[in-house]
């Protein structure tokens, strides 16, 4: 983990850049895919479903929820990425709604910087390093 100060254009950039995006989803997704059948079930997106979570803390969305009402937020967050409610995640779907989270969460920091803890494998960290790689070659 460490602490980084960004802003949604350092996002937004980052999704803009498809084919760097695609990578990054794709090792996310065989890193997720444990069973490696080429879906994500909802026990293998928890993991990362926890740390959309942790997203939602750092806005402030949220007061500590009951372990039951935990489960139901988890399975709706499950259901948005589900888009054709097959109870599994394909890549397309993976993709496309890491996509959307990320555009919102781009939309909602605006041009302010922000100071956020991130994890060493999160889209975040992978935003910031890719912005900061940037200017260092720039
Ligand atoms: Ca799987
Ligand atoms: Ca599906």
């Amino acid at each position: 983990m460490s602490v980084e100060v960004l802003d949604g254009a350092t996002i937004l950039n980052f999704v803009q850049d498809k084919e760097a995006f695609h990578v990054l989803v794709c090792d996310l997704f065989g890193h997720l895919d444990t069973n490696h059948d080429g879906l994500l079930s909802y026990a293998e997106m928890l993991k990362e479903l926890q740390c959309l979570r942790v997203f939602e803390t750092h806005f402030g969305i949220d007061v500590k929820p009951e372990p039951s009402e935990l489960a139901r937020v988890y399975e709706s967050l499950f259901d948005q990425f589900d888009h054709d409610s097959n109870g599994t995640v394909d890549l397309e779907e993976f993709e496309a709604e890491t996509e959307r989270m990320l555009v919102a969460v781009a939309n909602g920091l605006g041009f302010l910087p922000v100071q956020m803890v991130l994890e060493e494998d999160s889209f975040l960290k992978k935003a910031v390093d890719r912005e900061l790689m940037t200017k260092v070659a720039a």
